[in-house]
């Protein structure tokens, strides 16, 4: 499962795997809060951000309020999204696509860094989030390489993600699906191949941060209440998103009209104006993710700016340091993975690139102002 981050591919891969769980591939669903989920008559037109002259650029101001987090009663809702829970959050600026290739090549060009996937690997780093015992893997195994998607050329079992993920080396943002490949024509396409570290660096360079979930769920619901997308409720996915149709992972038919990533803005954008918060890549947040999250949220009448747990905990990839990330990608379908719904939530270690992972950034009008006064 695309849950599963880079040290546990990585071990697999080189045949060191010691601990791998069956994913979750069935909806589960207690019923136990009742959310509304029709989306009301008067639900408001596309909000202008609040000073469009004076804002950042490519930024769209989400003015804060009250709302219901994750769900008790999507039908396809796994348990990390319940129970769903009252949550405030303040205003905030974010970009209204995810961060392209354009604009991290400027990040780059500006700062030099380089990526989690252009390092060689890091043993002593990568020792922490694996079992104990682990053997150390030969060198030329520890050299720069990050996850790639391939399609199978016949049905798999949906439980082994080892069937279409690899860890590739050579493979990093600017060769997404390793050497030979490039982002040449690419440009307006979102970044992928981001490890949640990049993702901070990039967002820090830009005076700007990662999304909290609460921020970004906010974000994508749009102010529609209770829909399972940022659209609403309609099941055309293609219409509105770029995700996967036909059988997972071995036949894309790209009913949408892209088989990978699509450029920024190619689908219509939520009522927030904010496009592709479903699909097209995945988009990490702040947070580090724990599976039980939201039953301490729950506790509260309203968790007020809630900044994720405060230690990382995915039963999946126990020794994983987890990062949450949401919205799903072009390999997300109705079968496997769904996470093109709001409330779906993903843990990946921060450490990991894919294929089908990028970031956005959000602003805070305090961030905005030193930033306009640099
Ligand atoms: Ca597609
Ligand atoms: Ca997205």
């Amino acid at each position: 499962m695309d849950s599963l981050g880079r040290a546990y591919l990585f071990l697999l891969t080189v045949g060191l795997g010691l601990f791998i769980s069956a994913c979750t591939t069935k909806a589960e669903n207690d019923n136990t809060i009742t959310q509304k989920t029709d989306i009301p008559e008067n639900a408001p037109d596309t909000i202008t951000p609040v000073a469009p002259s004076d804002g950042p650029p490519g930024m769209v101001w989400i003015p804060g309020g009250e709302y219901i987090m994750g769900t008790d009663t999507d039908p396809q809702h796994r348990s990390d999204e319940s129970p769903a829970h009252k949550v405030k959050v303040d205003g905030f600026w974010i970009g209204i696509t995810e961060v392209t290739n354009a604009e991290f090549a400027k990040f780059v060009a500006a700062t030099g860094y380089k990526t989690t996937s252009e390092r060689p690997i890091d043993w002593e780093e990568l020792k922490q989030q694996v079992p104990p015992g682990t053997p150390k893997p030969a060198d030329e195994l520890l050299q720069p390489a990050s996850m790639v998607f391939t399609t199978t050329t016949e049905p798999v079992d949906l439980n082994n993600y080892l069937n279409w993920w690899s860890f590739i080396q050579g493979a990093d943002w600017r060769h997404p699906q390793g050497p030979g490949t490039s982002i040449i024509g690419k440009e307006q396409h979102p970044v992928v191949q981001v490890s949640w570290d990049d993702a901070v660096a990039y967002c820090k360079w830009a005076g700007k941060r990662l999304p909290t979930e609460a921020e970004w769920e906010y974000a994508a619901r749009g102010g529609v209440a209770g829909a399972i997308y940022p659209w609403g409720n309609d099941k055309d996915l293609p219409k509105h998103t770029n995700s996967w149709q036909g059988n997972f992972p071995n036949l894309n038919t790209a009913e949408d009209g892209y088989k990978t990533t699509a450029p920024v803005k190619s689908y219509a954008p939520n009522k927030f104006g904010l496009y592709d918060m479903a699909g097209n890549v995945w988009e990490w947040c702040s947070d580090f993710y724990h599976v039980d999250y939201y039953k301490s949220c729950a506790k509260q009448d309203v968790s007020i700016n809630p900044q994720g747990p405060v230690k990382p905990y995915d039963p999946n990839q126990p020794y994983n340091i987890v990062r949450s990330k949401r919205g799903g990608s072009f390999l997300c379908n109705e079968v496997y993975c769904s996470s093109y719904r709001v409330a779906a939530r993903m843990a990946t270690s921060y450490d990991t690139g894919q294929d089908h992972s990028g970031f956005r950034c959000v602003m805070t009008k305090e961030m905005w102002e030193e930033q306009k006064n640099k």
